[in-house]
């Protein structure tokens, strides 16, 4: 296999050769990786977004590089983080990696991950063909994807990215809740600079915004973007031919309160029973029902009690609805 002609990272002799070299060089002095692959010279890493102040807004996100600023506006806002997707549950050896097929979802054993992705049910993960310009998903499917181990070209955990380094990575959300998305941006150098663009789509595919953030194979930059509606998929890419992912990946719901129908007792039929259920007439009798509105309740719940001390009577309930809260 040769790197220059499959650019492919897992399992790949020349492309851990060039990794380990990059890394040990350090990300801004990669000069032997750079040359061992035949790429123009260098020129200057772009100003890292880490030292951006935050938070910087375009259009309906906010995008942030501090972690706990981000975790703070998350939970002003009412967000709640129910899940963070670390990798950890890879059955990858330490200094190890391998090819898995798109996508990585959770419950469905794949490659490493015997179990699939566990314990973030909303996320899906997969390659994008379509590198830096992902309009719409595009895995490549086949060993779409690669799982690093800590040890491996300066990886410190387990890392999913592209197996190609033409290919982005997309991090798909499902249940139409995700209003704030966080984690580490790791990248595995293919000898350039390293930073890493990040783009944004709501549920429906429409392209929400973008910013290009520091990144590295140790994980150590942060980027977290919160939106005003739901992300539908966040899309990871290096422009200079690297792979590229996020690690402790959290997911943050907007915790939708469900209003449910209350109602009110009208009357009591007591029928050869003495001890039927005395009511007080307040709004204050609560059911499993779901509601926007009072309107969307039904009317009224007839309902025949067993009387508590006579097996032969029983209790007559007129209920009516009241409220939706
Ligand atoms: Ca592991
Ligand atoms: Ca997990
Ligand atoms: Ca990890
Ligand atoms: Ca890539």
């Amino acid at each position: 296999m040769n790197l220059r002609t499959t650019n492919r990272l897992g399992g790949c002799a020349l492309a851990l050769a060039v990794g380990v070299a990059a890394h040990a060089a350090g990300p801004a002095d990669v000069d032997a990786g750079d040359h061992a692959v035949g790429r123009p010279a260098l020129t200057a890493p772009p100003a890292p977004a880490g030292s951006m102040e935050g938070p910087v807004v375009t259009g309906v996100l906010e995008w942030y590089t501090n972690q706990a600023d981000f975790e703070a506006a998350a939970a002003a806002r009412g967000k709640v983080n129910k899940a963070v997707e670390t990798f950890e549950e890879s059955t990858q050896q330490p200094n190890g990696n391998g090819s898995l097929n798109d996508p990585l979802s959770p419950g469905v054993p794949n490659g490493p991950f015997p179990n699939g992705l566990e314990g973030a049910p909303n996320l899906r993960v997969q390659s994008n063909l379509s590198g830096g310009n992902p309009v719409t998903p595009n895995p490549r499917g086949v060993d779409g994807l690669v799982n690093l181990s800590a040890g491996f070209g300066g990886a410190v955990s387990d890392l999913v990215m592209p197996n190609f380094f033409a290919d982005s990575l997309d991090l798909q959300f499902s249940g139409g809740n995700k209003t704030a998305v966080g984690g580490n941006t790791v990248e595995y150098t293919n000898g350039g600079p390293l930073g890493v663009d990040i783009r944004v789509y709501d549920t429906s595919n429409a392209y929400l915004g973008q910013m290009h953030f520091s990144s590295n194979i140790q994980g150590t930059f942060f980027a977290g973007v919160i939106s005003d509606v739901p992300i539908g998929r966040i899309n990871v890419y290096s422009p200079n031919n690297a792979g590229e992912g996020l690690d402790n990946i959290q997911l943050w719901y907007t915790d939708v309160q469900e209003s449910h129908c209350l109602y009110r007792n009208k009357r009591v039929k007591a029928q050869a029973c003495n001890t039927c259920p005395q009511f007080t007439h307040e709004c204050d009798i609560s059911t499993p029902a779901v509601c926007g509105s009072v309107k969307d309740c039904r009317k009224r719940i007839k309902q025949v009690m067993a009387c508590p001390d006579n097996p032969d009577g029983w209790c007559k309930v007129l209920h009516l609805r009241c409220d939706c809260k």
